[in-house]
């Protein structure tokens, strides 16, 4: 074999790994950049606290094979949350994620309908309801009610101060209906 020969062959080779080591980097910089962990539910409820509820739906998902379902229920409300640490040098949150909804009407106050919402707080305690910093009740990410097909809600907050922790909230207040969350997404800047 010639040394012209060997040399395209090294080249070609040198192509081909390269081109391989920018692949990975970039789906590891892709699949690095939520700042939620298992935001498409692709692993189950894995990081997601259930303790409103929380149904893994195979049949009615955004993406993937997954999507997190959650029936209402006319006395109570009902959802999951996570809890993200938030860095000390964090001033901006975006959050956004997909809400489909099937016979959700609110019992009582109209805002009882399903809701993707977010807490700064000073702790990790989650059942401490004077545990937040900031507005008690920031605006809601986004909200859906009646029937209503997949749909992507987004809300850019300002970190107050003293914020640790942010928990996101996938909702239902007191209704009836069935409402779908799937594909959380948030960038913490
Ligand atoms: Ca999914």
């Amino acid at each position: 074999m010639g040394l012209v020969s060997e040399n395209k062959i090294s080249t070609f080779i040198f192509c081909f790994l390269f081109a391989g080591i920018v692949t990975v980097l970039i789906s590891f910089t892709s699949s690095n950049s939520n700042d939620l962990t298992n935001g498409g539910f692709e692993n189950g409820d894995f990081r997601w606290n259930k303790w409103w509820g929380l149904e893994l739906d195979r049949t009615n998902k955004h993406s993937g094979e997954t999507s997190c379902k959650i029936p209402a229920k006319t006395q109570e409300w009902r959802g999951a949350s996570q809890i993200i640490e938030c860095p000390k040098s964090a001033k901006k949150i975006v959050i956004s994620g997909w809400i489909k909804t099937k016979e959700i009407f609110p019992i009582g106050k109209p805002w009882n309908n399903a809701q993707i919402g977010v807490r700064f707080m000073k702790t990790s305690d989650e059942e401490d309801m004077e545990n937040y910093v900031g507005k008690q009740y920031p605006p809601v990410v986004g909200e859906a009610k009646a029937t209503s097909n997949w749909k992507e809600y987004k809300r850019k907050y300002s970190i107050p101060k003293g914020c640790n922790f942010i928990e996101i909230n996938l909702m239902c207040g007191t209704a009836t209906g069935t409402a779908w969350f799937d594909d959380i997404y948030v960038e913490i800047k």
